[in-house]
């Protein structure tokens, strides 16, 4: 856990959310300015800051990211209409907490391109 890291303490339930799927590995949750009707985040408990950052020994905490919002996406019923998934990488990324994050948004129709 990093210190002064935000999904690390809501990871570690040090500052409250809405939970929708916890495993030992990732944590989801409903962000807290949705986007769409649906918009979660899905977070490995391990910090990251971003996701370039990533590296061979995380290969299998990546895939295992990407399983896991496809698990969340299942139970949110937004895979047969479908879903978007985005991971916003550095300023001009748009990423403003750094702890890889991956957000689901559904429940409307997406527009491309994104702003
Ligand atoms: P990004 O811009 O990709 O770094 O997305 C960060 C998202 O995190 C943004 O959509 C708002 C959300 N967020 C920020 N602080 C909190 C919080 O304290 N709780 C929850 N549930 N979401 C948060």
């Amino acid at each position: 856990m990093a210190d002064e890291c935000l999904f690390c303490k809501i990871s570690a339930g040090e500052i409250p959310s809405e939970e929708v799927y916890s495993d030992e590995n990732y944590y989801a949750f409903r962000d807290v300015n949705p986007a769409a009707p649906t918009h979660i985040l899905v977070i490995p408990r391990q910090h990251i800051s971003r996701v370039t950052d990533a590296s061979e020994t995380d290969r299998s905490l990546m895939g295992g990211l990407l399983l896991a919002a496809n698990e969340v996406a299942r139970r949110e019923g937004l895979v047969e209409k479908g879903l978007r998934y985005v991971i916003n990488t550095n300023d001009d990324g748009g990423q403003t907490v750094y702890h890889i994050h991956l957000h689901i948004l559904g429940g409307r129709p997406m527009t491309w391109p994104p702003g």
